[in-house]
């Protein structure tokens, strides 16, 4: 465990970077000085929480941008916040709709490609180019000209696209309907994507990828391939934001979701334990920031979709009773606080002195001295809340799927929960 925790604290060097200041944070902790390495680390968390991320959403007129934008910030097309969806197409300007409970996540519905005049240097004008992260290209028939025209322009700027053919719920009712007797769902979504593929190379793209989406059932088709590569593609701070806000639709977005979450334990603990440490009532011998860990627990909750305004809306979703889906939780119920935290500490602190004594072993954490009982309660702590919060996001999944067998889909996916 100690040494794991050494290796996280490594991995975190690229996410240490955005303190601008790694080697006075280097020296303050070889120095042992906790409250210098806690208040470095307490502005890394902070750039962390608040980074920005702009994705620009575009593509063909009623290819299903908005439907998108709606399900990947886990809402129906009529909650409140929601972007206009329909048979017409809505956007004139571009748009910006915040993830509702990461507001610094923006997903921007751009206008329609679709007139026969178009330009795309023209359109990135208009839409102001420079402005997004990367870009999502969303079609629902063939990829057209003017689409990979618009792709080789964002190209030319250096930033990242993603091809999305959407609707493939649609080819697959129809095939299967039409030719019932031959009808394979693999060979249609393969059909679907060889011929996207092949279009966008005729159009001059190199190696193009295309993802088979329906935004009616997002977790569904290559939503976890496309989810991959958007992450691969991000700087480290951008995708632990993009992580934490992505809806729990599948087992591998919670489990990519865990990991991120898990590699910031040890960030939260030295904060909690080094800046602004008070005796836990209750448990004299350990000190920490009672204030911030019942944040960190919240955010776990949130994150995970398992609070209440979450569970609430996936009840409603999905036509499970509210108490029903509660059932499955170990972990709290409502809202996380500070006597819950101190009694969770409570239970880590059993195991926790050997463990600091470990600690106490490693390299530069063993400067840390003063604080390895208190720091290892807390991490600890946080470790088995974050494993708790992420058994319990899969169970209520489960639970979800149980009403309507068709949801529950294979290789552990599930259609779409709220976020
Ligand atoms: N069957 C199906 N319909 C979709 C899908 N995505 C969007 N739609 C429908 O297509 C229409 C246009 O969607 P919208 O999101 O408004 O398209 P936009 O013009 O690109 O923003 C709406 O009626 C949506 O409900 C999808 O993946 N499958
Ligand atoms: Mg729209």
């Amino acid at each position: 465990m100690a040494s794991e925790v050494f290796q996280s604290c490594l991995s975190q060097c690229k996410i240490l970077e955005l303190s601008k200041d790694t080697r006075a944070l280097k020296e303050a902790f070889e120095a042992g000085d906790l409250p210098a390495v806690a208040a470095k680390l307490q502005s890394t968390l902070h750039s962390l929480e608040n980074v920005r991320l702009d994705i620009g959403v575009t593509g063909g007129m009623g290819s299903g941008k908005s439907t998108f934008v709606n399900a990947i910030r886990g809402l129906g097309d009529e909650d409140t916040n929601s972007a206009c969806t329909g048979v017409v197409e809505m956007t004139v300007d571009p748009t910006p709709y915040p993830h509702p409970k990461y507001p610094s996540v923006v997903f921007w519905d751009l206008p329609g490609i679709g007139t026969s005049a178009f330009r795309a240097d023209k359109y990135f004008r208009r839409v102001q180019l420079f402005r997004y992260d990367f870009f999502l290209i969303i079609t629902s028939e063939s990829f057209t000209a003017d689409l990979a025209e618009l792709a080789l322009e964002i190209l030319r700027h250096g930033k990242h696209f993603y091809c999305i053919r959407s609707k493939v719920d649609v080819d697959i009712t129809a095939s299967r309907s039409r030719r019932p007797s031959s009808f394979s769902e693999e060979r249609v979504l393969n059909q679907i994507r060889d011929d996207c593929v092949q279009r966008l190379e005729a159009q001059g793209l190199r190696d193009p990828k295309v993802f088979l989406l329906s935004m009616f059932e997002l977790g569904k088709y290559d939503f976890h391939l496309l989810e991959e590569s958007m992450v691969r593609d991000l700087e480290s701070h951008k995708r632990h934001a993009f992580l934490v806000a992505l809806p729990n639709i599948s087992k591998p977005t919670l489990e990519r979701k865990a990991a991120s979450l898990r590699q910031h334990t040890w960030l939260v603990a030295t904060v909690a334990c080094g800046a602004n440490p008070r005796p836990v009532p209750g448990l004299p011998e350990v000190a920490c920031d009672l204030h911030m860990l019942t944040r960190a627990l919240e955010g776990y909750r949130h994150s995970f979709g398992l609070d209440g305004g979450s569970l609430v809306r996936l009840a409603e979703q999905t036509g499970q009773p509210l108490h029903e889906i509660l059932q499955v939780l170990q972990g709290p119920k409502t809202k996380v606080t500070e006597a819950l935290v101190a009694e969770l500490l409570g239970q880590a602190s059993g195991d926790a002195s050997a463990f600091s004594q470990k600690l106490l072993n490693v390299p530069v954490l063993g400067s840390l001295a003063s604080c390895g009982l208190s720091f290892a309660t807390v991490y600890r702590m946080l470790r088995t809340s974050l494993d708790v919060a992420v058994s319990d996001a899969q169970s209520v999944l489960v639970q979800a799927s149980l009403d309507s067998p068709d949801r529950k889909l294979p290789d552990g996916q599930w259609s779409q929960p709220g976020a």
